[in-house]
């Protein structure tokens, strides 16, 4: 029998795969509330998602996925659920670290360190550096981010090597506030995929979405299968990308 996701795989040019694909984690909550079950087991049911995600990419060869793991503005939810979340990583981690090494998967983190436990960052750190050789797939997690954050923290970056003279403010151009940003060694993303039914951007990669093409699913994260990848993946292939040039 072909799969859905087999049938679409053949439709899929493979020498233009996009590089980058990021995608917002959304619909956990939903997705528990209409199963009549806590938020917290579709923020566990979302865990599988991701290992599709991963195995997808893999074969589509998506150079890098970014997730939007957790908001600067999710701090506002109730403590439990925070909590709960902030365990995720170490859990995730401890379950899958030998499986994302033997796939020859790099972990990476973006976002502000300050505020989430040590705990937590501690075992993100041992898995980034314990997968820092792996080349196959970068899968980079935003944590604790925020676009406007990001943006904050390179314009201070910026001011305190002005202040230092280690240049002046007639240098500044998109090279540097690039290299100033959480993402200076990733490429923009080519695609951004927001599950759940939501349209909206919410405070994701506002700088490196400047090109980006948008992919919206209905489908909540939990329900996120491949196939939805390649879906959007295919969809993006058919898109004409003009970076605001007319085509010849
Ligand atoms: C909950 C569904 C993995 C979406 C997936 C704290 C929301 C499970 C990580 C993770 C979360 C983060 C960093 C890292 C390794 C793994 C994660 C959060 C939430 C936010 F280095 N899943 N996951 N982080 N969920």
């Amino acid at each position: 029998m072909v799969t859905k996701k087999e049938e679409l795989i053949l439709k899929i040019d493979l020498n233009k795969v996009p590089e980058h694909v990021a995608i917002i984690m959304d619909g956990n909550g939903r997705w528990a509330r209409q199963k009549g079950l806590p938020r917290v087991a579709g923020h566990r049911a979302g865990v599988e998602s991701i290992r599709e995600v991963i195995k997808t990419s893999l074969e589509l060869n998506i150079k890098i996925i970014t997730l939007f793991a957790f908001s600067t503005e999710n701090w506002k939810r109730p403590k439990k659920e925070v909590n709960f979340l902030m365990d995720l990583p170490r859990e995730y981690l401890i379950k899958e670290i030998n499986n994302l090494k033997e796939k020859n998967v790099r972990i990476n983190m973006i976002g502000r360190a300050e505020g989430i436990p040590e705990k937590t960052l501690n075992a993100i750190y041992k898995g980034m550096e314990e997968t820092s050789n792996n080349d196959k797939l970068i899968l980079n997690f935003a944590l604790n981010y925020g676009g406007r954050a990001e943006i904050i923290d390179a314009v201070k970056k910026i001011a305190i090597k002005i202040e230092n003279k280690e240049f002046g403010s007639e240098s500044i151009d998109e090279k540097v506030f690039h290299n100033c940003l959480y993402t200076r060694d990733l490429p923009d993303p080519e695609l951004i995929i927001r599950p759940s039914g939501e349209k909206r951007v919410s405070n994701f990669l506002l700088w490196q979405m400047a090109y980006s093409e948008l992919w919206f699913s209905p489908v909540y994260w939990p329900d996120f299968r491949g196939e939805h990848l390649v879906e959007a993946v295919y969809d993006f292939q058919n898109r004409k990308r003009r970076f605001g040039k007319v085509n010849s």
